[in-house]
């Protein structure tokens, strides 16, 4: 029989991406995304999903217990992957509050949801940037799995603690959780405030490309549908209480990606502009995904230089997708939809 997965924050990049992997490759499960529409989450987006059998959209926030417990209630949930956080450095170093709250309590919500009403699977959607920052003239240094946390921004801080968590309920209270602490993800349905998007919409617009800093730091890409997969075999064969770095060792410089957009667009260099660095920039994420791919045998299937060109054609072919979250209009998405529905 099938499973009832809960995915939080589906309604943003990965978590949609997410859900319409499981769509596919398991049509027998029932998916049920739960988002409560912040800025990033963007309702239109699974418009293409909205009418399936198996599938449920639910505005709710994670935060709010009445409405977490409310759905375990009516769902009663085999697996909950929990995607929904705030999940934008800048954002953070302007105003940390909300990612404590979105990211440290709401799991703590989840989690004591799965508590009440017992779950086969809780898994908490991470990252590599609870592990700080490696320099740049060591490449042989590499983050696993046992590499100490040790954070630079509020949103990483908080994503640590979350892990914390995570693993205290897994030791205190028997919660069988696992964690995945990915690199940095590119593809569909990216909001244009991460680095790819709002590189290639800039430059569509012929504007400034606003490069942090000298651009020389490093990011480990991996693509989207990748991480997905990886996601995907660790809820159904990963080991409970165990934590899995994901990466496709594909580093780059800031630089050289912007120059590689600019290149893919046919738009000239001169449009990159350096501006001020960001507040304790992390030099260079690489992840070591040795754990995953031993035990579960899971590698990167799309290389950067197909992944970077069929994520270049997604937003020119999606132009209206963009647009409307530029011009804010699909924030009243929801309204149109669902505003005389309740
Ligand atoms: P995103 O910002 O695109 O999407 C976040 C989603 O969560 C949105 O749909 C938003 O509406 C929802 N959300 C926010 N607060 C919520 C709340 N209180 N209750 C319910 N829903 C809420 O983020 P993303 O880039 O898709 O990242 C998803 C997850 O993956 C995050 O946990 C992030 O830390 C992690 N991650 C991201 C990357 C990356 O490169 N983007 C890499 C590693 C890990
Ligand atoms: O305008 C920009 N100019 C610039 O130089 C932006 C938006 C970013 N940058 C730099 C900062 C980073 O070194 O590009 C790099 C990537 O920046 P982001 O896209 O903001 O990603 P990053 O800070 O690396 O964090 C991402 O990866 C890890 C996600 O946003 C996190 O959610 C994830 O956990």
């Amino acid at each position: 029989m099938g499973k009832t997965i809960i995915v939080t924050g589906g309604a943003g990049f990965i978590g949609s991406n997410f859900v319409f992997h499981m769509l596919d490759g398991h049509p027998d499960d029932r998916i049920i995304c739960l988002d409560k529409l912040t800025y990033a989450g963007n309702l239109s987006t699974l418009c293409s999903v909205m009418d399936r059998p198996n599938f449920r959209f639910v505005k709710a926030d994670i935060c709010d217990r009445n409405a977490v417990n409310g759905l375990f209630e009516e769902e009663h949930p085999d697996i909950v992957v929990n995607f929904a956080a705030e999940s934008h450095v800048d954002r953070s170093i302007e105003d940390p509050g909300v990612f404590l709250r979105t990211n440290i309590l709401g799991t703590q919500v989840m989690m004591d949801a799965c508590r009440k009403y017992g779950i086969e699977r809780y898994h908490q959607v991470s990252t590599d940037e609870v592990y700080g920052d490696l320099p740049l003239d060591r490449p042989d240094l590499f983050f696993t799995e046992t590499t100490p946390i040790h954070t630079s921004s509020p949103y990483s801080a908080s994503k640590a603690s979350a892990d914390l968590l995570v693993l205290a309920y897994h030791r205190t209270f028997g919660l069988p959780v696992s964690i995945s602490r990915c690199s940095n993800n590119y593809g569909p349905y990216q909001f244009p405030e991460k680095l790819i998007p709002l590189m290639i919409i800039n430059a569509l617009h012929d504007k400034p490309l606003p490069v942090y800093g000298d651009g020389l730091n490093v990011r480990d890409w991996l693509y989207v549908e990748d991480h997905c997969e990886a996601i995907d075999r660790i809820i159904h064969d990963g080991r409970v209480g165990e934590v899995y770095n994901v990466g496709g060792h594909n580093e780059m410089a800031n630089i050289d990606i912007v120059k590689l957009i600019c290149h893919e667009l046919g738009k000239p260099e001169s449009l990159i502009t350096h501006v001020a660095d960001r507040k304790g920039h992390d030099l260079r994420y690489a992840i070591d995904p040795a754990k995953i791919s031993r035990e579960l045998g899971w590698l990167p299937k799309t290389k950067f230089s197909d992944g970077i060109k069929k994520t270049v054609a997604w937003y020119l072919n999606n132009r209206d997708w963009w647009e409307t979250i530029i011009s804010g209009e699909y924030q009243n998405y929801y309204e149109k939809m669902y505003g005389n529905r309740v």
